[in-house]
């Protein structure tokens, strides 16, 4: 789209510039108004500050008539590579959490290095071309670190890849007019003119971007917690019930099995007595290792109360469910025997319950209900054993399967 040159003749240059700057300068302040707020934002300060830094920078050039010749020509491209190779740290501290410290100390040298030696040297045409090309690719770096990130899904993020792209397309258009124009004063409103609309675009869409990603992330990290036990890493109960209801239902409908095992840790309660608390806690975490190692991608660990987990096996049927709560209680017994050195001994009792029980009602609670009844019975039976919720004749020995009532 070309816009009609007089169109582009009604706003006044120096105006617009003052304008980006200030908005430049309030987007700062808000980024770092939030990183004083949120400390471990360490994006939104860097962002902050640079972008506190770009509009100090562009007021320079706005005001550059009264000020002395240096200020314009060494101060100002001196800030606005700095602020350049800040943007693109920022981009990376969101995307990876760290600075590739190379890279950066190189756009950093070259930031300040062009303007001094240019300045030195009275080239200042070549040292903004080669300056507002260096932002051009920190800003193409920027976006690309945005786009890497892509399979985190967070609001603001295609906004801000479409404003850093922008931007590096603006600064690389204005190096263009800086290397072929013949002063380094102000260019007259030309289609280039655009690049200052961009600039102040960028300097308050980039900053709402970069806020709408960090309070996204936050959110999804607190959904995150909110359903995960924190000793295990393993789901918790109500991650549990809400998974495993759907799940049920969804077999229920499609006629296929689902089997629900239901552990309880033997005489925990003893375990904590004699070793302590912690020795207690590491016992809880082994357990939930060895859940973690049997479960499939399909399945569903959790641990759904203080030392009872829950195993949900969808599409398996009784003989496999109860291989694999077999397989989970003797690989228990001999990861639990010695725990922090000390001859613990814990095993586990396990409840196996097979849906659809339709002639039952087939509710999620009503599988729980059937797979703690034979863990009731697996605990009467004498412990460190696996029972069945079908009526069979029962076998008390450890390690072998029973089937209960
Ligand atoms: P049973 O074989 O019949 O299951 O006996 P038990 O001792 O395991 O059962 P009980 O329900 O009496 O004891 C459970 C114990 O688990 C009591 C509680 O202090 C302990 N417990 C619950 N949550 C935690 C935890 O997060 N860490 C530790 N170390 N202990 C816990
Ligand atoms: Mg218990
Ligand atoms: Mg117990």
């Amino acid at each position: 789209m070309t816009l009609p040159s007089d169109a582009l003749m009604i706003l006044d240059v120096s105006t617009l510039v003052f304008a980006g700057g200030l908005v430049s300068l309030a987007s700062g302040v808000f980024l770092l108004l939030h990183w004083l707020q949120t400390r471990e934002d360490r994006a939104a300060f860097i962002s902050g500050a640079a972008n506190f830094g770009a509009g100090i920078g562009v007021v320079i050039i706005a005001l550059q008539a009264s000020l002395p010749g240096w200020v314009s020509t060494i101060l100002a491209p001196l800030i606005f590579g700095v602020c350049s190779a800040g943007i693109w740290a920022a981009a990376r501290i969101l995307g990876r959490g760290s600075i590739y410290w190379r890279s950066l100390t190189m756009a950093l040298a070259a930031a300040i290095a062009i303007p001094l030696a240019a300045g030195a040297s009275g080239h200042d045409r070549i040292a903004a071309a080669l300056g507002l090309g260096s932002s051009s690719a920190l800003f193409a770096a920027g976006a690309l670190e945005f786009w890497l990130g892509r399979g985190e899904r967070l609001r603001g993020r295609w906004p801000m890849i479409a404003l850093q792209i922008s931007e590096a397309i603006a600064l690389f258009l204005a190096a263009i007019e800086a290397a072929s124009r013949e002063s380094s004063q102000l260019p007259s409103m030309s289609v280039f003119g655009i690049i200052h609309f961009v600039a102040l675009v960028y300097a308050g869409g980039s900053a709402i971007s970069l806020i709408t990603m960090l309070k996204d992330r936050s959110e999804i990290k607190h959904r995150a917690a909110a359903l995960i036990d924190p000793l295990t890493g393993l789901a918790n109960r109500r991650a549990f019930m809400d998974w495993a209801q759907s799940r049920l239902a969804k077999n229920m409908r499609e006629d296929k099995p689902i089997s629900l095992l239901a552990f309880d840790i033997d005489n925990f309660k003893q375990i904590n007595d004699n070793f302590g608390h912690p020795t207690g806690d590491r016992v809880l975490r082994i357990f939930a290792d060895v859940l973690s190692n049997a479960a499939r991608p399909a399945d569903i660990a959790a641990r759904i109360g203080g030392e009872e987990f829950a195993l949900a096996l969808p599409d398996c049927a009784t003989d496999a469910a109860l291989a694999i709560a077999q397989r989970i209680r003797s690989a228990f017994q001999d990861d639990a025997q010695f725990v922090n050195g000390q001859s613990v001994k814990a095993t586990v009792s396990v409840g196996v319950g097979v849906a659809p029980p339709s002639e039952r009602g087939g509710s999620l609670g009503d599988l729980i209900a059937i797979a703690d009844g034979a863990l009731y019975r697996a605990k009467k039976l004498g412990r460190n054993r696996v029972t069945l919720a079908i009526p069979e004749c029962p076998d008390p020995d450890p390690g072998k399967v029973i089937r209960v009532a």
